[in-house]
């Protein structure tokens, strides 16, 4: 993969985190994607949310397929964890990862093409299982990549650059993660950065399968009037449910919002969601509401956005499986080389 290395000298008065990085520790090198790509501003927002949440860039893993939107980690978190996957096999190595070292914070960069299409599967079975992810499908119903094609996300009826209409009933993503359990989905718009770091910050602090699924508009293959992917139509026809502020252990990391009834969710670790309503009837701790209420909007042509579901009390897949809580490469012999007795007593618990 080729990549141009950002020169790493910057102002001296920087504003630096509680860490002591400024937001250039958290960038990567230079974006090749098209000028305009919705790609590189979800990297800029997932560079602000590290940033503000003061997170170690090593401690930090991320994990991608194969498209322009599977590119983007390079292009963010220069100094953490790679891993540049097959076309739609991010999940399974994800859960691997995961599953050897709990210690990182695990995130999954993915594209339409690479999730809803050939990856499908991997996508579901990772989500189900609740592996401890932020999930983030960069969206924008083609395979910018492959030069446009459509995705299997794309709307039926929405047009191709040339015109040709789409038949295809489309692949609902984040209706898909409330489905398979995910214990939180948001739906976010890469145009929209003051709606988009929050849910990223919040989904990072989540336990379980965290899955946001950003309309993100290819400049090059689908931002033409008829596709229901480009800026102008999700301008248009974005319907935000809620905003959201989160407030981590030490300080709130507010946002501007208007007026709107305020929810409350405590996650896990403490991380408070503080949610000003924008519908009056959203409830976002509902499973079954949100569904219909997704159904409901598509068919009327809107594409609601915000924190769409949430779980305060989520478990993960080491809940599930009961591991051991230190990762493998630091166990010792007497770990995992038990010996004879122990080994009869896990066989004899089995007869
Ligand atoms: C197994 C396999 N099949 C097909 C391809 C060709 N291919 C590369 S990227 C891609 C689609 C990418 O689309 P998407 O995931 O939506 O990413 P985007 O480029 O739109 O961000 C395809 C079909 C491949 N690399 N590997
Ligand atoms: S082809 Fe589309 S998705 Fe790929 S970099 Fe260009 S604008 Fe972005
Ligand atoms: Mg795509």
């Amino acid at each position: 993969m080729t990549f141009i290395t950002k020169p790493k000298f910057h102002h001296p008065k920087l504003p630096t985190n509680r860490l002591g990085y400024t937001r250039r520790d958290y960038e990567g090198a230079v974006s090749t994607l098209c000028a305009g790509c919705g790609h590189d501003s979800i990297s800029a927002a997932i560079i602000q949310a590290c940033f503000e949440l003061d997170l170690a860039p090593h401690r930090i893993a991320k994990l991608s397929g194969i498209g322009c939107s599977s590119k983007t980690p390079t292009y963010f978190l220069g100094a953490s964890h790679g891993f540049n996957s097959v076309h739609g096999r991010m999940p399974s190595v994800l859960t691997g990862a995961n599953l050897a070292n709990r210690d990182l914070i695990y995130l999954g960069v993915s594209g339409d093409g690479d999730s809803a299409s050939i990856g499908l599967g991997q996508f579901a079975h990772s989500i189900r299982r609740g592996v401890d992810m932020l999930y983030i499908v960069e969206n924008n119903g083609v395979y910018g990549l492959t030069k446009g094609q459509f995705s299997a996300t794309a709307d039926k009826g929405s047009l191709s650059k040339r015109g040709a209409a789409n038949h295809d009933e489309p692949i609902d993503l984040a209706s898909m993660a409330l489905l398979l359990g995910a214990s939180f989905v948001a739906r976010s718009f890469s145009g929209d950065k003051e709606q988009l770091v929050p849910l990223i910050q919040a989904a990072i602090r989540h336990k379980g399968a965290a899955f946001i699924d950003c309309i993100s508009p290819c400049v090059a293959f689908n931002n033409h009037p008829g596709s229901t992917k480009s800026f102008d139509f999700v301008r248009e026809h974005n319907e935000a449910v809620n905003r959201l502020d989160v407030m981590v252990d030490h300080a709130p990391i507010a946002a501007q919002y208007g007026p709107g009834e305020l929810v409350e969710v405590t996650q896990h670790d403490g991380t408070v969601l503080r949610l000003r309503k924008l519908d009056a009837d959203y409830d976002p701790r509902d499973r079954g509401a949100a569904i219909s209420y997704l159904q409901q909007q598509a068919a009327k042509g809107e594409v609601v956005t915000g924190l769409l579901y949430v779980d305060p009390e989520s478990a993960d897949l080491h809940d599930a499986l009961s591991t051991v809580a230190t990762p493998l490469n630091s166990l010792d012999d007497a770990a995992l080389v038990p010996g004879a007795k122990a080994l009869d007593k896990v066989n004899a618990s089995l007869r």
